[in-house]
């Protein structure tokens, strides 16, 4: 948590207001009760719906023995039980622990652990997979199935009279814990409070230019950073807007609905712009949308250019991060800024430093390590003390791992990455999580995994392993369905496999990923 002084500071600026989760939603059932708030399908739920099935929803957990600083890990797709599941909890003061759709049973059961959380949600069958078969990975948690339930706890029979509910949160205290890209062999969990997480929700928004006719598109998984507060559904519910729920992104699904509910932002990962723009080439564009916000990965300038020409909308980068600091392209800036770089802050007091290997700050404008403070950046992962000593520094920095160019402008130029992270199209991958499962199997001795260059994705993962003496050879597809049946999410799983006698070591005896990179390059140009 950040000490009295920025926190004071932060309250004075006017940035952390004293709003929680659940006074925005009652102030827009207020002001905006019978407006759309979210669009799933053929179903409209209005604000004031919204609140009051959340309020029952609240009611029925609690009844359930969910408490005020319980956590419970919500993994539902993008669904409008969604909302009364998170608003229900935030009016709780219980924590969500936001996991993804594409989370499986190692996954789920390290959320469940780690954070002791009395329940699980989650959803019946989403493309294809059955979501109940992670009942087991969930221990003691109370298992609440949106859908059909079969031997669990139907969500549906939960919404009871909402009288009586105890006090809700104050809004110093941490909302939700959100999940951290990572670099580490087990995922962190991200800390966030209802004024530090509002205060980021209402600039985004302002930033955005979001009004009560914004019609925003959530494409990607509703419970990521990007899509629930940068502006994302937050955002939306802040300026009274509506928003419509994507259950898939390809363009069949997703191009007739922007048509139909006529919607005027969304936002995507590069991969998802790509895929776009290919199947509108030579077509009219979205008449209805505004503003497509790219992020998540690095968008490549030549693709960002065709953005405006083929989909007639503006392009807006951001590059942010679940641990706070979010970047963007202002919906005024010139064309050159908008198409080659990834923004600035959105607040004046978010402090950035660009260090050199050693600490010390780099000359302007050449590439170093950013690192991070501010009104919406976490001071420390969840439970996590000895990561917490590296990943900050001790006047509470976070080192994002990242590499950064800031221009004379204020602008950052994302140049690359420091830490052992694959980013596959937006999805992270931490190389040392899928380097500790593959270290599980019986014959693999060593275990690397690397990021390798794809046009599509950005990037895509590839796992070096050293085997044992004297057994079989180790081939793609037998690495992939014993990933897959440990329950490891399947944007983990690694898309290539290079088998080597023996890793080059750097000077101070860890494994080269560098050279690794390098081998690859070499075998494919061979
Ligand atoms: C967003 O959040 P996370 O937590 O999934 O990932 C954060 C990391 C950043 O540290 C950076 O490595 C990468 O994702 N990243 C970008 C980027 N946006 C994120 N790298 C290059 N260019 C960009 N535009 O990804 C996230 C959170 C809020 C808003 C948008 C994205």
């Amino acid at each position: 948590m950040w000490p009295e002084e920025f926190a004071r500071r932060y309250r004075e600026r006017g940035y952390w207001t004293g709003q929680t989760f659940d006074d925005l939603l009652r102030e827009r059932a207020s002001t905006h009760g019978d407006r759309v708030a979210v669009v799933d399908g053929d179903r409209h739920v209005t604000y004031r719906e919204l609140r009051d099935n959340a309020l029952r929803l609240a009611s029925g957990l609690h009844r359930l023995g969910v408490r005020r600083g319980d956590r419970v890990v919500v993994q539902l797709p993008n669904a409008a039980e969604y909302f009364d599941v998170v608003f229900a909890l935030f009016r709780l003061g219980a924590l969500p622990v936001f996991a993804l759709p594409a989370h499986r049973a190692a996954e789920i059961g390290y959320f469940c652990a780690h954070t002791e959380a009395v329940a699980y949600v989650t959803t019946d069958v989403h493309e294809g997979f059955d979501h109940r078969t992670l009942a087991a990975a969930a221990g003691p948690a109370t298992v609440i199935v949106a859908g059909s339930p079969g031997p669990f706890t139907a969500l549906a029979d939960l919404y009871d009279d909402p009288a009586g509910l105890p006090p809700g949160p104050w809004p110093g205290e941490t909302a939700f814990l959100q999940l951290s890209g990572g670099s580490t062999g087990l995922p962190k969990l991200i800390p966030r409070t209802h004024d530090d997480y509002l205060y980021s929700v209402r600039a985004s928004a302002e930033i955005c230019g979001l009004t009560q006719d914004s019609v925003y598109l959530a494409v990607l998984p509703v419970a990521h950073n990007f899509t629930m507060s940068s502006p994302g559904v937050l955002g939306v519910f802040h300026a009274g807007g509506r928003v419509v729920l994507a259950r898939r992104a390809d363009p069949a699904t997703v191009l007739p609905l922007i048509a139909r509910e006529q919607v005027t932002i969304t936002a995507v990962v590069p991969p998802l712009a790509l895929l776009w723009l290919d199947a509108l080439s030579g077509k009219r564009g979205l008449s209805s949308l505004q503003v497509l916000q790219v992020g998540g990965a690095k968008l490549a300038g030549s693709v960002a250019e065709r953005i405006t020409p083929v989909l007639g909308c503006k392009l807006q980068q951001v590059f942010g991060m679940a641990e706070g600091l979010v970047n963007y392209t202002r919906l005024d800036d010139p064309d050159e800024v908008v198409l080659h770089t990834q923004g600035r802050p959105i607040s004046p007091d978010d402090e950035l430093l660009v260090l050199d290997d050693d600490d010390r700050p780099v000359p302007p404008g050449t590439v170093g390590h950013l690192l991070t403070r501010g009104p919406y950046t976490i001071r420390g992962y969840w439970r996590a003390d000895e990561h917490n000593r590296t990943a900050f520094t001790a006047d509470g920095f976070y080192r994002t791992g990242d590499l950064v160019r800031v221009r004379d402008d204020g602008y950052l130029v994302v140049e690359g990455r420091a830490k052992d992270q694959i980013n596959r199209g937006g999805e992270k991958i931490a190389a040392e999580e899928v380097e500790n499962h593959l270290l599980t199997h019986p014959a693999v001795h060593d275990a690397a995994v690397v990021a390798v260059p794809d046009p599509y994705l950005g990037e895509r993962s590839c796992a070096f392993v050293v085997v044992r003496d004297g057994v079989a050879p180790l081939t793609l597809p037998a690495v992939r369905r014993y990933l897959r049946e440990r329950g490891l999410a399947g944007y983990k799983i690694p898309d290539r496999l290079q088998v080597l006698d023996a890793f080059p070591i750097t000077g101070v005896g860890k494994v080269s990923r560098r050279e690794l990179r390098a081998a690859l390059r070499t075998l494919q140009e061979g």
